[in-house]
């Protein structure tokens, strides 16, 4: 088992508690302002997590709720039409301020970097998501800190697809067993499974009482105070390996 080298950090729902309060009303303000009697509330909401992307998430509804619009030619435009207005929106709410990282997380983060740990993030959330939610609840330099950010459209499969991973891995030039993700998720648990990543999962608001974290690492309610047991997790692994 190779030394600890980098932590991978998924976003929404590991770093803060996005979906809820964020992605949520962002989604709703879209479907208002493109003239849709659409609305996902919260209940509703933590089924549809179960499709990753917010596009593909759009036409899962659309096929349910309104088939003939999702099977009609100018679908695909609209989608788009959509999502850029729902990116608008939940670019407005992080820059608000009103979606702090959970608690642990800066912390971890900071240990990590001490630590001389490499940090890279994968996510299915659009991009620019990721650099807005960093600059408003970590640091306005923050991106500078992950030497990789993958994250949305750069890969065609997302998750549970591991195709996220298998892309920051690459760019990182690590193998996955120098690499731990850090996930909310069942769909992020089998991802960075499948790219052969061990997964510490922080279960979150979503998915504590309804994912199955079969085969992750460690799960945790939080990350206060996680990084030195990280660090005497990995250590005592080896040491059995080596053994
Ligand atoms: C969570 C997702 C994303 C967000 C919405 O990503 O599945 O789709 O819900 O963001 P992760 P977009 O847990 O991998 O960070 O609308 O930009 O997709
Ligand atoms: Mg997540």
């Amino acid at each position: 088992m190779e030394n600890l080298q980098a932590l991978i950090f998924d976003v929404d729902g590991t770093l803060a508690e996005t979906e809820r309060d964020g992605h949520r009303p962002a989604f709703n303000a879209a479907f208002a302002e493109c003239g849709l009697d659409w609305y996902w509330d919260e209940t509703h909401y933590g089924e549809l997590l179960a499709v990753t992307g917010g596009k593909e998430r759009i036409l899962h509804h659309a096929r349910s709720a309104a088939p003939e619009l999702a099977a009609s030619p100018e679908f695909p435009a609209l989608v788009r039409r959509l999502h850029e207005a729902k990116t608008r929106h939940y670019l407005e709410i992080v820059a608000s301020g009103r979606i702090p990282l959970r608690p642990g997380v800066a912390r971890l983060i900071d240990e990590a970097r001490s630590a001389g740990l490499r940090l890279a993030i994968a996510t299915t959330t659009t991009p620019a998501n990721v650099d807005a939610l960093l600059r408003a609840s970590l640091a306005v330099d923050a991106p500078n800190w992950f030497e990789i950010i993958g994250a949305g459209d750069v890969v065609k499969a997302k998750k549970p697809a591991p195709d996220i991973y298998e892309w920051v891995l690459t760019h990182l030039n690590l193998p996955a067993s120098a690499c731990l993700a850090v996930e909310d998720s069942e769909n992020g648990l089998r991802a960075a499974q499948s790219a052969g990543l061990r997964c510490l999962i922080c279960s979150g608001e979503y998915s504590r009482n309804k994912d199955d974290f079969t085969g992750a690492w460690r799960v945790v309610e939080n990350l206060e105070g996680v990084f030195e047991g990280v660090v005497e997790m990995w250590r005592k692994a080896s040491e059995q390996l080596s053994s």
